[in-house]
């Protein structure tokens, strides 16, 4: 049985006190450990960006990807070895800016991995740019006189692109988002669980107060197989921003479309292929 201190390495976090990646980050770890999950059977893709840096503090197989590129990293790692448990990690803007189309096309394989995002509507690590997730008017570095733009919606993108769980859950509500990470990895295909996470450094409009102000947790009536439902509510932000597991569906996953489940995973077949043939033709 796995312990929250197999976790860790002994690398000190960068993050600012009071930051909501800790609450991810110690959410995450209580999930693996609540789920029995080994550090070895694990694999963490981090993006750039503030979220990112928690590569060097979290302990598990992990790779630090390019800012947007963590899903075909992710992708390619849970196709060479369906047994491993695939987490992708991003901010809003690496997820949703610089990922855009990678976030979209992910969602219509169905693989069976989980995508969280670190969504604090900001681009932080570079100082507070606007992300696509600031609302529009929001004061940023780079837009002094209010963003122009719309915010996107993110959610709705992903339930009609197909992702088969789509969930949003509160940095610090360490329980509910325990709950929703079980879930998430437990579920047989792409699931998605956007996280609400204060940067208390550079975001001061979207602040815990105004969090608790704004969200609204789905209840025990909330039907997440109704699609059409799910799609108009995950478009509300200052009307009740919805926490939960707002979509759910059963659909084969991209494994089962190539079988892989049933075959021996490709990091273990021995000389399935000899690429030295093949970079001969490049080198
Ligand atoms: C392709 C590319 N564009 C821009 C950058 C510069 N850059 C590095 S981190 C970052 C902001 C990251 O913001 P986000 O993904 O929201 O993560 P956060 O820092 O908020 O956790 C940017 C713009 C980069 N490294 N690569
Ligand atoms: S700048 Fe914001 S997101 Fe980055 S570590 Fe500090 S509080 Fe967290």
């Amino acid at each position: 049985m796995p312990k929250l201190t197999d976790f860790i390495t002994t690398k000190k976090s960068t993050w600012c006190a009071g930051c909501g990646n800790f609450g991810i980050w110690a959410a995450i770890k209580q999930t693996f450990v609540e789920l029995n999950i080994e550090p070895h059977q694990a694999v963490n893709i981090f993006d750039i960006g503030c979220n990112g840096n928690g590569c060097n503090w979290f302990r598990c197989y992990g790779f630090h990807s390019l800012h947007g590129r963590v899903l075909p990293v992710a992708v390619g790692i849970k196709l060479a070895n369906p047994k491993l448990k695939v987490m992708a990690i991003s901010g809003d803007g690496g997820a949703l800016g610089e990922g855009g189309n990678h976030f979209m096309h992910t969602c219509r394989t169905n693989v069976d991995m989980t995508y969280i995002i670190h969504n604090n509507q900001l681009y932080s690590l570079t100082t507070g740019q606007m992300s696509p997730e600031s609302a529009q008017g929001m004061k940023t570095k780079s837009t002094p006189q209010g963003n122009p733009l719309v915010q996107l919606n993110h959610l709705q993108i992903a339930i009609s692109a197909g992702a088969t769980f789509v969930a949003r859950a509160y940095a610090f509500d360490m329980q509910e988002l325990t709950r929703i990470l079980k879930a998430a990895i437990e579920h047989k295909g792409f699931s998605i669980v956007d996280i609400l996470q204060p940067c208390v450094t550079l975001n001061l409009i979207n602040t815990s107060s105004w969090y608790t102000d704004h969200m609204k947790k789905l209840d025990d009536t909330w039907d997440p197989a109704n699609k059409e439902k799910a799609i108009q509510i995950s478009g509300s932000w200052d009307k009740g921003i919805p926490v939960g597991i707002i979509y759910k569906e059963e659909r084969p996953t991209l494994e089962d479309s190539y079988s892989l489940n049933t075959k021996e995973p490709l990091t273990q077949q021995v000389h399935a292929y000899d690429v030295r043939e093949l970079l001969k033709e490049f080198a």
